[in-house]
């Protein structure tokens, strides 16, 4: 695919902002006919430059699939972005919090799948069938927005603001949680500082997997495939880590993800 030139533009601001820690104003206000269309045209090129560079595609994540993260960051439709393989920490090594700008962290479920899911028409049952293992995650976001103020063009061109996950060593068959009751908490530095269940992400996380698939058929995108990975979105609100911060999210029946902040 051809970028416009204020696809370029914008995908090399992004770029800059990246590699050079810096944040950006939102891209709507200077081009206010900015789309998500374009945008994900953009994101496609961003992946494309990293896995051009050596990085791995391993999956997905969707994003604003629950209430909480929609109202905090005032916007109303979920939005995807696309996993490479140096964004993932496991459990117990450090997360480096001073060098991303404005870094936050938000309680996951992560989910591995055995099988490809082509939409349109792919329903939470069929993700359940196509799951391989459910896992806990913590997704450490940065996004390029000053403050976090972005229109839903500006942050699906970012990628969704992705920086990090931590992935838990726990595993479980999809049969054996509840994901819809099942509790969380996110505490910092011994604090609780959210709490939720599963269901805040459309009734069921498997629902953000469904949708996915069904989203990338609408746009003509391949399918997802066994062996990748999807995150479902925040359950809670995200809070923010600086380095010192020692980080805990606990998933009723799904294990728990601590992490070390320097
Ligand atoms: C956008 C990314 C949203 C989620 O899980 O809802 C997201 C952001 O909040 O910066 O990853
Ligand atoms: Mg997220």
């Amino acid at each position: 695919m051809t970028l416009t030139s204020r696809q370029k533009t914008v995908l090399e601001a992004l770029q800059d902002a990246q590699q050079n820690h810096k944040t950006l104003p939102s891209f709507t206000d200077q081009y206010p006919d900015f789309e998500v269309g374009d945008a994900y045209g953009i994101q496609q090129a961003l992946i494309k430059s990293a896995r051009e560079g050596g990085d791995v595609r391993i999956g997905f994540k969707m994003g604003l699939t629950s209430r909480a993260k929609q109202e905090s960051m005032g916007l109303d439709s979920s939005v995807y972005g696309q996993l490479l393989r140096s964004m993932v920490l496991s459990e117990g090594d450090d997360l480096d919090a001073s060098t991303p700008v404005q870094p936050r962290a938000e309680p996951e479920v992560g989910v591995q799948l055995k099988a490809s899911l082509e939409g349109p028409g792919i329903t939470g049952m069929d993700v359940m069938q196509a799951t391989a293992v459910l896992f806990p995650v913590v997704e450490v976001l940065n996004s390029r927005f000053e403050d976090y103020n972005f229109t839903l063009p500006d942050v699906i061109a970012d990628n969704t603001s992705a920086y990090r996950i931590v992935v838990g060593s726990y595993v479980r068959d999809p049969g054996t949680v509840d994901l819809r009751s099942m509790g969380v908490l996110v505490e910092k530095n011994g604090r609780v500082e959210h709490t939720g269940a599963g269901g805040a992400i459309l009734g069921n996380p498997l629902n953000a997997v469904a949708d996915l698939a069904n989203l990338r058929a609408r746009q003509g995108r391949e399918p997802l495939r066994a062996g990748q990975i999807v995150l479902t979105g925040g359950i809670t609100d995200a809070v923010p880590v600086d380095p010192g911060d020692h980080l805990h999210v606990e998933f009723q029946n799904l294990g728990g993800v601590s992490v070390v902040c320097s």
